[in-house]
């Protein structure tokens, strides 16, 4: 792999080839530690799967909420593009309110660039008020909104004056970062600020009550989750944000523990309802089966509840019983393969687990958007220098509320238990690839192209944009942003899902068709000139 990486860089100019070299790492688990630069701009010109803030904001955080319309600000395309494209399914608690089919958008013309979109935009919200009456409602800006300064938080502070209705914008202009990451940032701001906290519970409504952050609910996942969950006794008040409601986001200070999925996105809120609230945040990993069972089990230890920890056992017990008779047919099929897993943030690590469990080793792997933290460890944080770009998002100066803040664990319980479990912790991607391995951020398609060519992954895992690439190539390709429209993959039930679908991607006979290109033919080919007389 070392030749093949130097073959890759070798082929960029020499300016290019300086930056992608940092973005790539040889896994060498004798180093004490292997640094990796993250979370700054793609080189312009190439090809990169990266999103935008805007998509980070509108589509990844806040756009699963289902009873608030999200009213896209700005030009018709990039809400028609961002139309549900993600998948995150959701069912109404109350009737009719479910808006996440709606594609609400101010469309703005030419006119409105040039005279500004305001009046437009607060026309609208009056619109939807009435005709779609729903629960509270969000705006986001697109990059034409902040170009021309239209002031779109002055315009939600006085239509909620108006209304009475919780009425949120969001300067998340696609500009605003290097990526989708940024808009994570600023819709994670916003919540906190101005959504979270503001139903007027002073109590959870049942015993062992948590909210589940950065659980999109993509295919159903988190509906498998929470399935388990509550046979074993689980009240979840919120799910951040997937199948999720402002009614419930409202009153999500209630609880008693925080769980975070997805880091990479969500990391902020379980950070500051921590400072505000004195909740403390516990990473779960619910992709495979064995981070399930440990995932269930460190929850049970934070609770410390004897009851909990048997009826934990008793509910892994009865799923692992089912789920690995169920496996064992597709782990023959799977055995020995080799696969690559780039997705965007924290499913290039979670994957992995999944991936081995039936019997599949992850060669290279990477992000598209995360931090130096999401691949070096959360402990990295200090260390994480803080440029233009990043500077860009505003973090909230969150303190404790006065009437609200308890806290739910002791110190020296803290301490006991931070050794046991990860509380407020995360490892990066890092430590767990095997040596030899690679590491690759914000992988683009040439570099996508020439690692499929030369280390031959028996299926390629990654998003929509370079799906296709690898088919041609003649090996299968599994999208782990959507799935391809299957799933649940998360839980027990999902693992199975997970494994079917794999294993079917090798068996179809489609590959009887197709034969990999440097099978048959020669990599380069050329004619020799006679030489001019
Ligand atoms: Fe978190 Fe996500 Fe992901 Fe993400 Fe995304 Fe996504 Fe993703 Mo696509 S929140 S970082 S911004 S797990 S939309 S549900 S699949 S890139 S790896
Ligand atoms: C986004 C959403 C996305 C795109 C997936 C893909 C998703 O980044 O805006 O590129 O295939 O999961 O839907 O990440």
């Amino acid at each position: 792999n070392e030749r093949v990486l130097d073959e890759i860089l070798n082929s960029y100019p020499a300016k290019v080839k300086r930056t992608r070299k940092k973005h790539i790492l040889l896994r060498d688990s004798s180093l004490a530690h292997q640094e990796i630069e993250a979370n700054t701009r793609t080189v312009p010109g190439i090809m990169t799967n990266r999103g935008c803030a805007f998509a980070g904001c509108k589509g990844v955080v806040l756009g699963p909420l289902k009873d608030m319309v999200h009213i896209v600000h700005g030009p018709i395309g990039c809400a028609y593009y961002s139309w549900l494209t993600r998948r995150n399914k959701a069912i109404p608690k109350e009737p009719g309110k479910n808006y996440l089919t709606y594609c609400v958008s101010t469309d703005m013309q030419e006119s409105d660039i040039v005279f500004g979109g305001e009046k437009k935009l607060a026309r609208m919200i009056d619109e939807v008020v009435e005709v779609l009456k729903p629960n509270a409602i969000t705006i986001s800006a697109t990059c034409p909104v902040g170009l021309i300064g239209d002031d779109i938080q002055a315009v939600a502070r006085a239509a909620q004056q108006k209304h009475g209705l919780n009425i949120t914008a969001y300067n998340c202009e696609g500009y605003k970062g290097v990526s989708q990451s940024a808009g994570h940032h600023i819709a994670n701001n916003g919540l906190m600020e101005l959504v979270v906290g503001q139903g007027d519970w002073e109590e959870p409504p049942a015993k062992y009550t948590i909210n589940m952050l950065g659980e999109y609910n993509i295919g159903g996942d988190s509906w498998e989750i929470e399935r388990v969950l509550n046979e074993i006794g689980y009240h979840v008040q919120a799910v951040m944000t997937g199948n999720g409601s402002y009614e419930d986001l409202k009153n999500a200070h209630v609880a008693e523990l925080n769980l975070v999925q997805c880091h990479r996105s969500i990391n902020y809120i379980a950070d500051m309802l921590e400072k505000k609230y004195g909740t403390p945040w516990l990473k779960v990993n619910f992709i495979g089966i064995r981070a399930t069972c440990e995932s269930l089990r460190n929850m049970a230890l934070y609770f410390g509840d004897e009851d909990l920890i048997k009826k934990t056992e008793e509910v892994i017990a009865r799923e692992l019983a089912e789920t690995e008779r169920q496996l064992e047919p597709y782990q023959k099929i799977c055995a020995g393969k080799t696969t690559f897993c780039f997705v965007g943030g924290s499913r290039g690590h979670h994957y992995q687990g999944l991936y081995e469990e039936i019997g599949i080793e992850t060669t290279l792997a990477g992000y598209e958007f995360a931090h130096r933290d999401d691949y070096e460890g959360r402990d990295v944080l200090p260390n994480i220098k803080p440029d233009a770009d990043s500077k860009n998002i505003p973090e909230l100066h969150v303190v404790p509320d006065e009437r609200r803040y308890r806290l739910k664990l002791s110190n020296e319980r803290t301490e006991e238990l931070k050794d046991k479990i990860p509380l407020s912790h995360y490892k990066g991607m890092n430590m767990t690839m095997k040596d030899g391995s690679l590491i690759v951020d914000d992988m683009n398609h040439y570099e996508t192209e020439e690692f499929i060519r030369t280390m031959k992954p028996d299926i390629f895992s990654s998003g929509i944009k370079d799906k296709y690439v690898p088919h041609k190539m003649g090996i299968p390709a599994k999208q782990l942003h959507n799935y391809d429209y299957s799933g649940p993959y998360a839980g027990f039930k999902g693992a199975v899902n997970f494994a079917r679908d794999i294993s079917m991607s090798f068996t179809t006979p489609t590959w009887n068709f197709i034969e990999p290109p440097w099978k048959n033919k020669p990599l380069l080919e050329g004619t020799i000139e006679k030489p001019a007389k």
